[in-house]
């Protein structure tokens, strides 16, 4: 009797968890792939839709509130759901380098993604504007690391011309198999809930993932799938919050990092989101994001970084317009573990150290 069948047998468990194929196979009858196209995968997707009670309560008016935490990918973002598609149809194409320019999660994916696929990468960050975990990523996946002394708009423009240049592929938002890969985010959302959510509130940086999140929605709805569409609420930090403004934020600022854009390449495409899923863009500041990034990791365990908390702290800017009973998700885009030096720097916890190995010192510290 093999290992597994024993525990099976011995413990009563009828079933282990299905094997989950990564979202590409998952989803296959709704992605441009073909038999022919090689599935470069990690296994990405299926991540967890966690209701999150301290917020909710926050909230009352019996609203329940739900994260969809991405940051539990495989490299811990939500990019990996856009990288398998681009880097799969990259491989079908005959493609032998790709380049993106990035505030660090894209960065990480591209770099895992396209060594999975033999391929080579470079990324285009901006020179000590990306958190140390992404950099890190990028390093140990291979990629070559450019910075340069510059944002990421500027980076952007440069990765657009060398892609049209030279024999690269670009796997930034502009390529459309990444919002292709990541609206199986909504896909996921509707199979968990069972419907689609009141309201989805999202994160914006270049606005790839809200045009994303839109397209699965509206996809699974035209089906029948889901009988409603939710109210798309996008949130930018306030130093950096060109959809809320309407303009072009020349040198943008927050301590949220991944969305230091000021200047979106999926501007129109976030606007007609709005429009037709009657949204709202907020802006939220520093303060708030990472009040709610500590709300969220102190009462509910939950470790996701600073820009995804925006997410968080724009439905609480928000509260007196959320509609009574509503079912809300929030998007948790990356992963906590992401950006150490933020963590440790704004946490509200006390590190006792320079103590004494030994039981009565310990003990005094601990409050006996
Ligand atoms: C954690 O990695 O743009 O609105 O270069 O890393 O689809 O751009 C990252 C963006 C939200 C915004 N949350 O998503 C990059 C990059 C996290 C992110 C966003 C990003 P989009």
């Amino acid at each position: 009797m093999s290992i597994l069948k024993k525990i099976q047998t011995n413990f009563g468990v009828k079933k282990t968890h299905t094997h989950w194929p990564g979202l590409i196979k998952a989803y296959k009858k709704w992605l441009p792939v073909t038999d022919k196209t090689p599935i470069i995968s990690l296994q990405e997707g299926a991540t967890p839709l966690i209701p999150v009670n301290s917020v909710s309560e926050l909230i009352g008016k019996g609203v329940k509130v739900y994260v969809k935490y991405d940051g539990l990918n495989p490299t811990g973002s939500f990019k990996d759901r856009g990288m398998t598609m681009a880097i799969s149809k990259a491989k079908e194409n005959k493609c032998e380098a790709v380049i993106c320019a990035s505030t660090g999660n894209t960065s990480a994916s591209a770099a895992a993604y396209a060594k999975r696929g033999g391929m080579k990468s470079f990324v285009l960050i901006p020179d000590g504007y990306v958190a140390q975990g992404k950099l890190a990523q990028a390093l140990v996946y291979g990629a070559e690391v450019l910075a340069i002394k510059g944002n990421f708009d500027d980076a952007l423009k440069i990765v657009q011309e060398l892609s049209n240049k030279y024999p690269i592929t670009l796997v930034n938002s502009v390529n459309p198999y990444r919002i292709q890969g990541q609206k199986t985010a909504a896909f996921e959302l509707i199979d968990s809930l069972g419907e689609a959510p009141d309201w989805l509130c999202i994160p914006m940086g270049n606005a790839g993932n809200i045009t994303a999140y839109w397209l699965g929605f509206k996809e699974y709805f035209k089906k029948g799938i889901s009988k409603k569409l939710p109210r798309m609420m996008g949130f930018q930090a306030s130093g950096s919050a060109p959809l809320v403004l309407n303009k072009i934020i020349k040198n943008p600022e927050t301590i949220a990092t991944a969305i230091r854009i000021g200047n979106p390449v999926n501007k129109n495409n976030a606007i007609k989101v709005k429009e037709e899923s009657k949204g709202k863009f907020t802006s939220v500041d520093d303060k708030e994001i990472i009040d709610a990034y500590n709300l969220l990791a102190r009462e509910e365990g939950i470790f996701c970084e600073p820009a995804s908390a925006a997410s968080i702290a724009g439905l609480l800017k928000l509260k007196n317009e959320i509609p009574t009973n509503s079912k809300i998700v929030c998007v948790l885009t990356g992963n906590g573990l992401k950006d150490p030096d933020t963590a440790i720097e704004k946490n509200e916890s006390c590190l006792k150290s320079n103590l004494e190995p030994n039981i009565n010192e310990i003990s005094k510290a601990m409050g006996f």
